[in-house]
């Protein structure tokens, strides 16, 4: 095994407990998809539809197609001094390339680090330089955003990062990655089992994102077992519909579970039922998942007439909390059944299952993949609650991680002492062992499935001349769920003529961050609400813009 430094490995005992109970198979990604082509190379592996930056027309790749794309790209990458152990940040929109580059790496025992489309220069820069990445890939322009000169203008700050890959026909001053591919050597060792596969991004509750190591072990192990629960085989078709790097689409059961089950992957590139419901039609899409805002758009459209949904058969939803009323409509007006998913990319899944009765469907968040899943809801100091209080979630299991990387002082707050994650949701146990999520204790806003780190987006607004503190909390929104509202207060000199929230706004973009990180709207006071001990009361900022949300 390839000790990667700063990662936490399971404890021997529980590694010895998983391999023996069959959850540890030894699989390798890189081998899973050799199989399956030497199995059924010539049935569809992945549809991309084009219409996006990267191809203007359709493609359709089998799996002895990506297979041996995948081959192709490892060698050309290789050739380019791409080495096993090495972080290459992925930055794709719902593209065909996004399985051939992440298999390629997965082949050379390099780690992909999964960034997502909305992510920004100061999220970038922070990845490549946090993980000291040796490459980059991104498309040329897409949603009228040029990567190129990002990638330019991180490239100038960090001289390790020596390969800038761009997807698409112009790649400016960088490297085509369809110039990549060759005929070249393979990698001359592959990566073991229980080798991290790629580095996946935590939701955050602190001031920069964390990474979070998963093992070729422990991830295919959660996609078995969601394929199962999902009743996932090789005639399922997948619509990728979120981005395709988050975990959720990803992992559950999402693009690599369907790939394991001889399945079909299609790409879609806009989430929007006008562009989804068509080609679920044209495709026979038979499963596909959605964070709560996009299950309620597509219940609209579906309810105002639009049609094209009919081979559905599961609908998962999570990411974020999806109302029982919402939940109740999506058997009557899709046809399909429900499947809630509560999942966290630092591990534990949960879902409710295809049999459960719909009560438990509609109201419950499902419960762990895995029997070997530890499950603790906990009071303030750590002792468990009775079944139906609620409390701490804290998970231990085959798939979740020991800590996250190079962090050793995150970690010793986010894990427990006998290596429990404190996964920061409140939640309640049901008889029957489902969860219902019932809230946050950590601090960060869940924005319709976009987490938003108060701390993160605080340091921020702290950059700015005028502001001497600030304090970022959730507001109620009918639509995402959570929106976040920026209570500041300013520097004396700049009370008398305060700057506009608009401009603190454009402020923070300007930083050159995510969009949906920028603050839906920013309140201005004259000092925080504080807590007992001294510290700026959330809650009460939190309970004044609701109630000032519900008056206006
Ligand atoms: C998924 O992963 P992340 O890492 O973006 O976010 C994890 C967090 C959870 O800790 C929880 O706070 C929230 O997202 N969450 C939910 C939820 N699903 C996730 N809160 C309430 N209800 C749900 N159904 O979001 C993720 C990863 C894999 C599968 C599904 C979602």
């Amino acid at each position: 095994m390839t000790t990667l430094e700063g990662f936490t490995p399971y404890p021997a005992e529980f590694a010895e407990r998983y391999r023996a109970a069959g959850h540890w198979r030894g699989e390798t990604f890189g081998r899973m998809l050799r199989e399956r082509a030497a199995a059924h190379g010539e049935r569809t592996a992945v549809v991309d539809p084009g219409g996006h930056s990267v191809a203007a027309t359709e493609r359709r790749w089998t799996y002895a197609e990506l297979d041996l794309r995948a081959d192709r790209m490892a060698a050309g990458l290789l050739a380019r001094g791409v080495r096993s152990g090495d972080r290459v940040v992925v930055q794709l929109p719902n593209a065909a390339e996004f399985f051939e580059v992440v298999f390629a790496l997965f082949r050379i025992g390099a780690l992909p680090v999964f960034a997502l489309p909305a992510h920004r220069y100061t999220e970038i820069g922070y990845f490549c330089s946090f993980t000291d990445a040796v490459a980059y890939v991104v498309p040329a322009v897409e949603g009228g955003f040029d990567y190129r000169e990002l990638a330019s203008r991180v490239r100038a700050e960090n001289p390790g990062l020596r390969l800038v890959l761009v997807a698409g026909e112009d790649a400016g001053e960088h490297v085509r990655l369809a110039d990549v591919p060759c005929d070249g050597p393979g990698p001359a060792e592959e990566p073991e089992p229980g080798d991290v596969a790629f580095l996946q991004l935590s939701g955050g509750s602190t001031g920069v994102p964390k990474l979070i190591p998963r093992t070729h072990d422990d991830y295919i192990y959660s996609l078995r077992g969601s394929v199962d629960l999902c009743g996932q085989d090789a005639d399922s078709v997948y619509l990728c519909v979120l981005p395709a790097a988050h975990n959720f689409p990803l992992s559950s059961p999402g693009s690599l579970g369907t790939l394991y089950a001889g399945g079909r992957v299609v790409l879609c590139p806009q989430p929007s039922p006008e562009t989804a419901f068509p080609l679920i039609e044209r495709e026979g899409v038979t499963i596909t998942g959605l964070v709560p805002p996009l299950a309620l758009l597509w219940l609209e459209a579906a309810e105002r007439g639009a049609t094209g949904y009919r081979s559905l058969r599961v609908l998962l939803v999570g990411g974020a909390k999806f109302s029982t009323e919402a939940a109740r409509r999506v058997r009557p007006v899709l046809g399909c059944t429900l499947q809630q998913v509560f999942g966290m990319a630092e591990g534990l899944v949960n879902y409710t299952r295809l049999d459960d009765p719909e009560e438990l469907i509609t109201t419950t968040q499902g419960r762990p993949i895995s029997p070997d899943d530890e499950v603790r809801v906990v009071d303030d100091q750590d002792r468990d609650l009775p079944d139906g209080a609620t409390g701490h979630l804290l998970t231990r299991g085959p798939y979740t991680i020991r800590g996250y990387w190079k962090a050793p002082e995150h970690n010793a707050n986010s894990f427990t002492a006998d290596g429990f994650y404190r996964t920061g949701d409140l939640v309640r146990r049901t008889p029957t062992g489902h969860l219902v999520v019932e809230g946050r204790a950590k601090d960060q806003i869940n924005r319709g499935g976009e987490k938003v780190a108060a701390e993160e987006i605080e340091n921020h607004l702290l950059a700015h001349p005028a502001v001497h503190d600030a304090a970022v909390v959730s507001m109620p929104d009918p639509y995402l769920g959570e929106r976040t509202c920026a209570y500041v207060v300013l520097r004396a000199e700049h009370r008398e003529q305060p700057p506009k929230g608009v401009e603190l706004k454009r402020f923070v973009r300007g930083r050159g961050l995510a969009d949906y990180k920028v603050p839906d709207r920013v309140e201005f006071v004259d000092a925080f609400p504080a807590t007992g001990i001294g510290k700026v009361s959330k809650k009460d900022l939190r309970a004044a813009i609701a109630a000032s949300l519900t008056a206006s």
